[in-house]
């Protein structure tokens, strides 16, 4: 075949050349993907050397039939992005350090937790359209660590070939927890009984459906957007927005299992957590991991985390939030489409933590080994009531000088009441232990100002 076959005419071929100017690096890659043999031969040809596209891993390799792993060359770096800069990204750029990747964080904070840690940092709203499209345009992946980000620019970069992780798809139901909601009913997923409310005029017209939980449809996160009424007087506490009403479960434990999927729909599943919430701040407060449950309800709860992730149908990492009620029947609470405060103890009590799984996810490696290693707890370090402002820490010493105990401080310079502000992890093999030293690093560890 001649070079003149490929490219009709020198006109053409500067329209064309001014069109590609415009287009994002992966539509660019996926045009070199499809056309790889023709360009070969032009290359041959001309004796024009292969720089121009060189640095696309594709490009280097030739057979069509191998698997998009293998396709890549593992020595060009992934240029990731996270949405997002706290400390969820904060810990996914610390396991990213261990691949070969080029980390970019969106976040409009330039002191953020995770603003340090990448290699390039865009300062940026992630709920514009605009600004979420440009800064994923040249990426080969992005995942998130907050849901409230623009899932639309999401979607025009993954039709333009960006990985997405999750897909858009799957954040979009998620995001919205109405939403959520009927997408958990229509796929058969046992989830409390719930109303929609649009107003507040809705609500009170649905008194007899209380005690429920409200959920603010959109925004919310860290007990933000989450109220419980249990009576006439808890309406003034109530949203006046689009929420859920979910009726109350009688809870005898909360628990929450981290699924992670690859592009094969491989999946890993982590041992369930018990988590503790403070019933004030709507938040975790600690977590005991590997969670003591009768095998059935383990099973179950596996089970049925399992269903979900294959529902959303979409490859990621994904927690999903459980509820075991009083009959030992499971129900899912929520489900968050990112790396989890429910998860950080697998930093050191499970062979592969959950950043370290979503790389693998993202950069197309086997699946890592979720089993614990020892048995764990993590106290989230949260801003101390009545202090705002640059953030001290009391009592590091004493905590450090606790047997297996790890901290973890997100570097956030400001702190205010029930701020995630770090957390600190604690292993041992006996129960009552774990407890005893969660007490104590309670009683010990404060965030004041
Ligand atoms: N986050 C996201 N969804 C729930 C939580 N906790 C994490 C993310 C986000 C950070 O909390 O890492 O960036 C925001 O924390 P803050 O304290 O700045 O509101």
């Amino acid at each position: 075949m001649m070079y003149y076959e490929i490219i009709p005419s020198l006109q053409d071929t500067i329209s064309r050349q001014q069109q590609f100017r415009g287009w994002p690096r992966a539509k660019k890659k996926a045009l070199i993907e499809q056309n790889f043999h023709k360009l070969q031969l032009l290359s041959q040809c001309q004796n024009m050397s292969h720089s121009k596209y060189k640095d696309f891993d594709s490009a280097q390799s030739l057979s069509s039939s191998t698997t998009q792993a293998n396709k890549r060359n593992p020595s060009t770096p992934l240029r990731i992005g996270i949405l997002g800069g706290g400390q969820l990204g904060r810990m996914l750029l610390q396991a990213a350090a261990n691949y070969v990747v080029e980390t970019y964080v969106l976040e409009n904070d330039d002191h953020c937790p995770a603003a340090h840690l990448c290699h390039h940092f865009t300062r940026g709203d992630i709920k514009d359209f605009e600004t979420v499209y440009q800064f994923g345009k040249e990426l080969d992946a992005v995942t998130i660590e907050i849901e409230a980000v623009n899932v639309e620019a999401l979607e025009k970069l993954e039709m333009e070939g960006v990985k997405i992780y999750p897909k858009p798809s799957a954040i979009k139901v998620i995001k919205n927890k109405i939403v959520q909601k009927e997408f958990y009913q229509s796929n058969s997923i046992p989830s409390p009984a719930f109303i929609i409310t649009k107003n507040i005029n809705d609500l009170k017209e649905n008194i007899s459906f209380l005690p429920a939980v409200h959920k603010l449809a959109q925004g919310g996160y860290d007990g933000r957007g989450v109220q419980v009424l249990k009576n006439n007087d808890d309406i003034k506490k109530a949203f006046d927005a689009p929420a859920v009403l979910e009726k109350m479960v009688n809870i005898k434990q909360e628990i929450a299992v981290i699924v992670a999927m690859d592009d094969n729909k491989g999946t890993a599943v982590y041992p369930a957590t018990e988590t503790i919430f403070d019933p004030v701040l709507n938040l975790l407060d600690y977590q005991v991991s590997p969670a003591e449950l009768p095998t059935s309800v383990l099973k179950e709860a596996e089970h049925i985390a399992l269903q979900v992730v294959k529902s959303f149908d979409s490859p990621g990492l994904f927690a999903v939030e459980m509820f075991i009620d009083n009959n030992d029947k499971v129900w899912v609470n929520e489900t968050a489409p990112r790396v989890h405060n429910s998860g950080h103890h697998t930093i050191e009590a499970n062979y592969c933590s959950q950043y370290d799984m979503l790389l693998r996810v993202m950069l197309n490696y086997p699946l890592g080994n979720t089993a614990s290693i020892l048995p764990s707890s993590i106290v989230n370090i949260l801003g101390e009531n009545g202090y705002s402002g640059a953030a001290k820490y009391e009592g590091l010493n004493e905590v450090l000088g606790i047997k297996n105990t790890f901290v973890h401080l997100y570097g956030k310079t400001q702190t205010k009441p029930g701020r995630k502000m770090g957390h600190v992890t604690v292993m041992s093999d006996d129960r009552n232990e774990l407890i005893e030293k969660v007490n104590n690093i309670k009683k010990n560890l404060k965030v004041i100002s």
